[in-house]
């Protein structure tokens, strides 16, 4: 059985990237839930990442660390799952704009980060979070567009370009970012996903204390 290694589902968008892959696969996961901002967080993640970083996954003696990797190494055990698109076009904007999120994207992160049950939606924004703002519910819109007909997701079926972007799904929640329609639909189908639901109810458990 995998085993993962994330932290705080209220706080850490990057395990939330994998733990949706492999919820979306419905695949069985040993969970191992680790803690952020604690003085022994550090020492506690070196035990398991190499990188002192989370999400890091095993299988049997492999361990992948950093969530991109993780979602590639699911994309290849699980091929009928085609957590990339078979088409090469579309493969190549998926990997574009997961590449675009894995990489970049920095403005979001620092001033909208993700807390799930956080509802502030009276954040002022500067010109580069706004502008993040504005590329990713382009592209959204863009995509939604362009897929309409063949499902919800982004590129129709769920993609791992999905679970990138699945962290700003719930920054867009929180912080009370307003979308054009289609990348709204899509904003609300991601949210309502019962994996999604449960990440949520799991940050609301962690945070009311029902949960260590
Ligand atoms: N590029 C890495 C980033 C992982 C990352 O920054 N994880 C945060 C949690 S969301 C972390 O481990 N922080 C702990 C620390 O820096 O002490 C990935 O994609 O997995």
């Amino acid at each position: 059985m995998f085993r993962l290694v994330i932290a705080d589902k209220n706080f850490s968008s990057w395990s939330l990237r994998p733990w949706l892959v492999l919820k979306m696969v419905n695949e069985p996961f040993e969970e191992i839930p680790l803690h952020l901002y604690q003085p022994d967080t550090q020492q506690h993640i070196l035990q398991y990442s190499p990188s002192g970083k989370v999400p890091v996954l095993f299988d049997h003696h492999l361990r992948i660390w950093d969530s991109l990797a993780i979602c590639e190494y699911l994309a290849e055990c699980y091929p009928a799952a085609q957590l990339w698109p078979r088409e090469p076009a579309k493969r190549a904007t998926a990997r574009a704009i997961t590449a675009e999120m894995h990489s970049g994207f920095n403005a979001l992160r620092q001033n909208l980060p993700m807390n799930v049950v956080l509802q502030q939606h009276d954040t002022v924004r500067d010109e580069a979070t706004q502008a993040d703002i504005e590329r990713i519910s382009a592209i959204w819109q863009t995509l939604r567009q362009e897929h309409q007909g063949n499902g919800p997701f982004l590129f129709g079926h769920f993609t791992l370009a999905d679970a990138m972007y699945a962290p700003v799904v719930l920054r867009f929640a929180s912080y009370g970012i307003n979308l054009p329609p289609l990348a709204q639909a899509y904003a609300e189908h991601m949210h309502a996903l019962p994996a999604m639901q449960e990440w949520i109810a799991g940050a609301q458990a962690e945070q009311d204390g029902t949960q260590d």
